[in-house]
């Protein structure tokens, strides 16, 4: 069976990072993730970012680059992460989030994020503009 496939972005504007504090489901509630969600039938993994980050964020976004790699998640789920720039809007936490932050460079230690976004944070970390 394949993978069910998450998408994320690691979101940057003005060399920060956005980071987004989940309100659900409970055993994932007050823990950092970079925002997304899961890939529907028939959409790209570019599609279901830009899908995503309107629908819990309220923002429009352009995705730029796969981060090379995948990784897992809860069984049967893997995580795939695109770098991505702000079009428009300002980030609201409108589903699933109840807080949002911006991490400048050497920010990333500062939010407690999920375990299993670790791998793919330090990746965005590391491409993080002026980071
Ligand atoms: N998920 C995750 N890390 C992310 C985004 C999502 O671990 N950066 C997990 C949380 C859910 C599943 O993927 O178990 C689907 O996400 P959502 O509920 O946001 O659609």
């Amino acid at each position: 069976m394949t993978d069910r496939v998450v998408v994320a972005g690691a979101v940057y504007d003005r060399g920060r990072l956005l980071a987004a504090r989940r309100s659900s489901p409970p055993e994932l509630a007050g823990r950092w993730e970079l925002p997304g969600g899961k890939v529907e039938p028939g959409e790209s993994g570019e599609q279901a970012l830009v899908r995503e980050l309107r629908e819990e964020l309220g923002v429009e976004a352009e995705p730029l680059e796969r981060i090379p790699g995948e990784w897992p998640l809860k069984p049967g789920y893997v995580l795939h992460v695109w770098t991505a720039r702000l079009v428009s809007g300002v980030p609201a936490p409108l589903q699933d989030h109840d807080e949002l932050r911006w991490l400048g460079p050497g920010e990333s230690g500062t939010v407690d994020w999920l375990e299993q976004d670790l791998p793919a944070v330090a990746e965005a970390v590391r491409r993080q503009p002026g980071g």
